[in-house]
């Protein structure tokens, strides 16, 4: 067990993480579709940014929305917020009008920074928001709002840190939770700094001569660390990608930048290795670590990698909730299909329905004690208190735990799961479904497809009257496009006379599984 390390009271993270980085100026901290950033050249656009709200009239506690693509704006204005104790809530940039104006409102930000080419998915929820009060946009052109840019430009060029509690809440980040309705989670200023000890630097061996290039997005916890926090912690080199993560767009990356060090998904993985020419010569041959989290990997796609790509796939587990990774897998000590073995930093525990912790070889519920966990959900008491037990966390995932300490991970123990790294509730998808009038029950379930990796397949009794066709199941998989999130509409359609339910009534999700599996 690796102690965390003791805080002054008075730390704030931009300070650890920018002002008193040990890289030279002249380092390159990022590189983004614009070109290099130095060390040097992101202490003063922290500086700017920070100012730039602050004159905005943000103060220490104020809140504020980001819904920024991986450009080095992105830590600009994340750190210039910190620094100046604004508190900065992290959006997804793939959501919904309807999740956006649902965060904003709960959040109560004041203020929207917000890149250009997402101003039309929020351009119906402005008008209407009670708490915001300034829009910004990061772009050339503002659309009737002041662009970052411009701010920056009129700001001082100095900030003086706010003497913020190394306990105090420093960022937020939006998780979905099992209805679909999202909740905030609120990390502190001590947090960050100890991901770094313990995963980055205690798993990775991350150093200033890595280059790491992170798929996952900034505005995720697992993208956050990887793409920002660990490069800056270890005074390494992060490449940032505005675009869509596509297969092609990752191996250009990897070849381009020759990363040491890359993040996927599972989906990622199986989507680059569909193509037979892509391959260690094609991408980087300084790769020597490639991790992936999100959702398990399938042992089939970590030994195609190490094949094709020369380095073997570090599946690890980790949450909004607790930060970062937790449980992984080692460089030289890889077990594909488990998780690994604890990080250091994290005490972990397997319980059943009573608290108590089961021998090796059962499965209960995943624990894990781990000083990174956040400070809670916003506004909602009871699931906070379910979730963080003192000390401890629950994951909601099933594991077993084998007697060398190797993890396996089992499942939810909800029903929710993920695609390609993104929560679906099953509940919320059948919701959109049965709003369809040829629709009288739905139930969603995962599956997985031909790589191993999960999709949504939905079981859907039609109403009476309707016809069942193709054209049918086709305009229901339109119809839950046109109002969820991409990635949760169901890549499947079933026609059922009926749903496995309890006496109760309630939708027995794991029979349907069974089903699915035996069929
Ligand atoms: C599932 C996994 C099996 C698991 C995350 C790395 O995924 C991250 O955070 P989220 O809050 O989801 C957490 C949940 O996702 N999961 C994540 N990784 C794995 N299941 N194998 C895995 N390797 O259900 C977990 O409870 O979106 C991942 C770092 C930071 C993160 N926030």
């Amino acid at each position: 067990m690796v102690e965390p390390l003791e805080l002054p009271d008075t730390y704030n993270a931009a300070v650890h993480f920018i002002d008193e980085n040990p890289a030279p100026d002249d380092r390159v901290a990022f590189i983004d579709d614009t070109g290099e950033h130095t060390y040097g050249e992101l202490r003063s656009r922290v500086d700017l940014a920070g100012r730039a709200l602050l004159d905005l009239g943000a103060r220490q506690e104020t809140r504020i929305a980001m819904a920024m693509f991986d450009t080095v704006d992105f830590p600009a204005v994340f750190w210039g917020s910190i620094k100046a104790g604004i508190v900065p809530v992290c959006l997804n940039t793939l959501l919904t009008a309807d999740s956006y104006d649902y965060i904003l409102r709960d959040c109560r930000a004041r203020i929207l920074v917000v890149a250009e080419a997402l101003l039309d998915q929020f351009a119906p929820i402005l008008a209407d928001q009670p708490h915001l009060e300034q829009v910004v946009v990061v772009g050339s052109d503002g659309h009737g709002y002041p662009t970052l840019e411009s701010l920056c430009a009129a700001a001082e060029p100095s900030l003086e840190p706010a003497a913020t509690n190394r306990d105090e809440v420093a960022f937020w980040m939006y998780s979905s939770g099992s209805t679909g309705i999202p909740k905030g989670v609120r990390h502190v200023h001590s947090s960050a700094m100890q991901t770094v000890k313990f995963y980055s630097e205690g798993v990775l061996g991350m150093n200033s001569d890595d280059v790491v290039y992170s798929a996952a997005k900034l505005f995720f916890a697992y993208g956050l660390g990887n793409g920002m926090t660990f490069p800056l912690g270890a005074g390494a080199t992060s490449v940032l990608l505005t675009g869509r993560p596509t297969p092609e767009a990752v191996m250009h990356i990897l070849a381009t930048h020759q990363p040491t060090i890359f993040f996927g998904v599972p989906t990622l993985y199986a989507a680059i290795l569909a193509d037979p020419d892509n391959s260690r010569e094609t991408g980087s041959q300084r790769l020597r670590i490639c991790v992936s989290a999100g959702e398990a990997l399938p042992e089939s796609i970590g030994l195609e990698w190490e094949k094709r790509f020369g380095v073997p796939i570090l599946d690890g587990i980790g949450s909004t909730e607790l930060l970062h990774i937790f449980i992984s897998n080692r460089s030289d000590d890889v077990r594909y299909g488990w998780s690994g073995k604890a990080v250091p930093g994290s005490e972990l525990s397997i319980v059943d329905e009573h608290g108590d912790e089961v021998p090796p070889g059962e499965i209960g519920e995943l624990l894990v004690r781990c000083v990174t966990a956040a400070e809670g959900y916003w506004n909602q008491r009871d699931k906070s208190r379910h979730t963080f037990m003192g000390e401890w966390t629950r994951t909601g995932d099933k594991y077993l735990k084998d007697e060398d300490g190797y993890y396996l991970y089992c499942g939810r123990t909800d029903d929710m799961f993920k695609v390609g790294g993104n929560w679906v509730s099953p509940f919320e998808v059948e919701s959109a479904i049965v709003s369809h009038d040829a629709v009288l029950e739905a139930a969603v379930i995962a599956r997985p497809d031909e790589a191993g990796n999960l999709k949504p397949k939905a079981f859907v009794v039609p109403a009476s009257g309707a016809e069942v066709t193709e054209e049918l199941a086709a305009s229901l998989q339109g119809f839950v496009k046109d109002r969820l999130e991409l990635w949760k509409y169901p890549r499947w359609i079933e026609f059922v006379d009926e749903l496995p339910k309890t006496a109760t009534g309630k939708i027995q999700r794991f029979k349907l599984r069974e089903l699915d599996q035996s069929g």
